[in-house]
């Protein structure tokens, strides 16, 4: 990977390949991934390689291909998909010579450009630039423009259309459905998924242009689930360039924006669609696009940071460019993939990485997403309850992986190898990971104190609030002998650690839960007495309350030893030690698992992501400077980072315990998690909540920002590589935009008021009527 290609205006924009090499083909493929929200492209390139995955996914149709598999996000037909044959040979990259070679994203237009120079084996020379981007203007639109200049005279063939033959490994989610040729020219084909039902229309289009629009001799063909154009005798004359674009449209039964009823009226209604946009063309659809970005992205939530290593500017818009490609902003019946919309890993599930990690920069930076994103959280619950009842527990018990609203628990039961067993490990956290049901309070209540959006607590927020604290306050499990309500037997974020009593995070977020449920019934009664009685009939508040009460303070909550380390549960600390030099310094993550399985990780001290940390993070409060330090200094040195929402917590952590240099090194190298040299790290698709985490390590970590027990800080302290680094954040429906340096930090409303805003800044409150410098104090 390069990142220095991008100079001018596109500094630190541009991420590049310069060089094609088949056995990394799956880390362009996601780097480079195309997305809107509503449909994520894997970044293949038009002619086919063995090892390729060529996926499309559109967010939230899900579907489940037999009784015994879980629901998963199904891999759509591939619309890139073009075969060349230039003087009768196939372009294909690993034949012949490669003269030039660059394959680039442009984060700031979100396009995508390759350009080659290819030798055919029979020595004739072809300049090739391929051009594509899915629209984040018209979300059902895909564009590519392929540009051939020969060296020599050349004769085209090309094939080219929709292949529907993709799989998710194998596994084919779709119906064979119809395909159809409109006006000698569109293509079409429908299909339906075969367990949701949901249509899919998928079509193309192509436009030929040598000097003028030209039309090509073509036939038409059909084929399993394909249909295609082959176009033959397009004879390119030397040094002159043959420009063919691609128009795809996708649009299926779930778009809420659809008014349409039948299958035929949305097949209609995608073709008109795919007419208007071959109508506008590549640059003008491009126009609007960019300007699109523009208004979503870059100018709404700019981050500069300048400073001597340029990658970390790059790094940065990347994990906006991705978080923007992934996130289904358009509809509130969805939400983000841990692999974003880019691979089929994970399966298009949803975990704690949208709420802890991912929600944090949407909260800060634009509500009206990280709203949508919780509502589709309050309207799974049917399915938090069921998952609750079906395990004996009462209120909402929300599912380790979510996929469909209703659908409940669905992480699948069985995973990797086991290297002693020789069978497949379980995997527990469908079953015993439960800490997500605290993370999604704890986000929606973090939503609240932020945007101060009263709408969202009356009509979603009191009730996941409290109906989550229910499904805690019937967990707990009485022990007599020492008297307490104890959590037992689960899973807690470090998930090296199964079947653990008291993990400290689950237990300290469970009592957090039932405490906030505590002062909202009590707000609930006195403040607000009707919505008092409407979640009371829903809730039985009373009854609910009386359990909360007598359970609180018998929740047993882990205490600090005299050293200052928090137990991260019940065993841990009494686990063999080992040398973990080897894994820690792994070039690829889990390497630990070429020794042992995970029946025997489980014996020893060593962890997978922040765990203990991560709750110093979230409940900073509750935790002094020197515990924090303590704790880092017993468990980071045991901690493996194989979660890639490891790294950027940690940096946070770091950031505030004021080690900055140690904070810096640590977001560098989540930085590279997706970015980084390791070219197979991000085969199964993009870390989506590691990008998030680096928002996190840039805006909470040295921007200092924080949102402390419904108050707001903003103490930035940069690490020395940077000068300075400017950002804005929304708090309770202002802007806020923050400019720090070494030397000091400059907070400024952009619509300042009459009421000043209060925001501690190092440690002093300051009530802030339009702006407020302050120099640089350490905390
Ligand atoms: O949610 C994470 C988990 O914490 C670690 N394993 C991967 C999951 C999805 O990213």
């Amino acid at each position: 990977m390069n990142y220095t290609t991008g100079t001018g205006d596109l500094q630190n924009w541009l991420v590049s390949e310069d060089g094609f090499r088949p056995e990394w083909l799956g880390k362009g493929e996601t780097v480079f991934s195309l997305g809107n929200g509503y449909m994520g492209l894997r970044s293949v390139t038009e002619e086919h390689y063995a090892n390729e995955t060529r996926n499309l996914f559109v967010a939230g149709t899900f579907n489940k291909f037999a009784a015994n598999e879980v629901t998963e996000l199904p891999n759509a037909a591939d619309v890139l998909w073009m075969e060349f044959k230039l003087n009768g040979v196939r372009f294909d990259l690993t034949q012949g010579k490669i003269h030039a070679y660059r394959r680039t994203l442009n984060l700031k237009q979100a396009e995508l450009i390759r350009e080659v120079t290819w030798e055919s084996p029979n020595g004739d020379v072809f300049e090739l630039v391929f051009k594509r981007f899915v629209s984040m203007a018209n979300l059902h639109s895909i564009a590519q423009r392929v540009s051939i200049t020969p060296k020599q005279q050349t004769v085209l063939t090309l094939t080219s259309g929709i292949n529907g033959q993709t799989t998710n490994s194998g596994v084919q989610h779709f119906l064979e459905g119809d395909k159809r040729l409109y006006d000698g020219r569109f293509m079409q084909q429908i299909q339906t998924t075969t367990e949701s039902g949901i249509d899919f229309a998928f079509h193309s289009v192509h436009h030929f242009m040598l000097n003028e629009t030209i039309e090509p001799k073509s036939i038409i063909k059909m084929d399993r689930r394909k249909i295609f154009f082959d176009y033959s005798d397009m004879i390119i004359p030397q040094d002159e360039t043959l420009t063919i674009e691609k128009y795809s449209t996708i649009f299926t039964s779930r778009d809420k924006e659809l008014t349409v009823e039948t299958t035929e009226e949305l097949a209609n209604h995608a073709l008109n669609v795919t007419k208007e946009i071959e109508a506008m063309g590549y640059d003008r659809l491009l126009e609007e696009h960019i300007q699109t970005w523009n208004e979503l992205v870059w100018e709404h939530a700019p981050i500069a940071i300048e400073s001597n290593a340029m990658f970390d500017q790059l790094a940065i818009r990347f994990a906006q460019y991705h978080l923007a490609v992934m996130t289904p902003k358009h509809d509130n019946r969805m939400n983000v993939g841990a692999k974003g919309l880019s691979g089929e890993g994970y399966k298009g599930h949803t975990f704690w990485d949208t709420e802890i990690f991912i929600l944090p920069y949407y909260t800060y930076t634009n509500p009206k997403i990280a709203r949508s994103l919780l509502e589709y959280r309050y309207q799974s619950l049917s399915g938090a309850h069921r998952k609750a009842k079906e395990n004996g527990y009462e209120g909402a018990m929300f599912p380790w992986e979510s996929a469909w609203l209703d659908d409940g628990e669905v992480t699948p039961i069985w995973g990797a190898a086991d290297i002693v067993t020789g069978e497949a490990t379980k995997i527990w956290s469908g079953f015993i990971e439960q800490h997500i049901t605290s993370d999604i309070a704890f986000a929606a209540w973090q939503y609240y104190h932020v945007t101060g959006d009263q709408d969202f607590m009356d009509r979603y927020g009191y009730e996941l609030l409290i109906d989550t604290a229910k499904f805690w306050a019937s967990r707990l499990e009485w022990d007599e002998e020492t008297k307490r309500y104890e959590i037992n037997e689960v899973v807690g974020p470090d998930e090296y650690k199964e079947h653990v009593d008291n993990n400290a995070f689950t237990n300290y977020t469970a009592h957090w839960n039932i405490n906030k449920a505590i002062e909202y019934v009590e707000l609930l009664r006195t403040d607000k007495p009707e919505l008092f009685e409407q979640l009371n009939d829903k809730l039985d508040l009373e009854t609910a309350d009386e359990r909360f009460r007598h359970v609180l303070d018998l929740i047993y909550l882990p205490q600090v030893r005299e050293d200052g380390v928090l137990p991260q549960d019940d065993t841990y600390l009494q686990k063999e030690i080992i040398d973990l030099t080897k894994y820690k310094n792994q070039e690829n993550v889990g390497s630990l698992f070429l020794d042992y399985n995970l029946e025997q990780v489980n014996e020893i001290q060593v962890s997978k992501q922040a765990d203990v940390m991560i709750l110093m993070y979230l409940l900073e409060d509750l935790f002094s400077a020197d515990v924090k330090r303590a704790n880092w200094n017993y468990y980071e040195p045991k901690t493996l980072h194989d979660s890639s929402l490891s790294l950027s917590t940690h940096s946070v952590l770091a950031s505030d315990l004021g080690d900055q240099e140690l904070a810096y090194d640590l977001f560098r190298r989540a930085s590279e998690i997706d970015l980084g040299p390791n070219m197979k790290t991000s085969d199964a698709g993009i870390h989506a909540a590691s990008l998030g985490g680096i928002w996190q390590a840039v805006v909470n970590g040295f921007g200092g920002v924080r949102m402390a027990g419904g108050k707001l800080r903003i103490s930035p302290m940069l690490p020395k590589a940077w000068t300075s680094l400017t950002f804005s954040i929304d708090w309770q429906g202002e802007t806020l935009d923050v400019k720090a340096t070494q030397e000091k930090v400059t907070i400024t409303r952009r619509q300042p008021t009459d009421d000043a805003v209060t925001i501690e800044v190092y440690g002093e409150e300051r009530l802030i009527v339009d702006a407020f410098t302050s120099e640089v104090l350490s905390v």
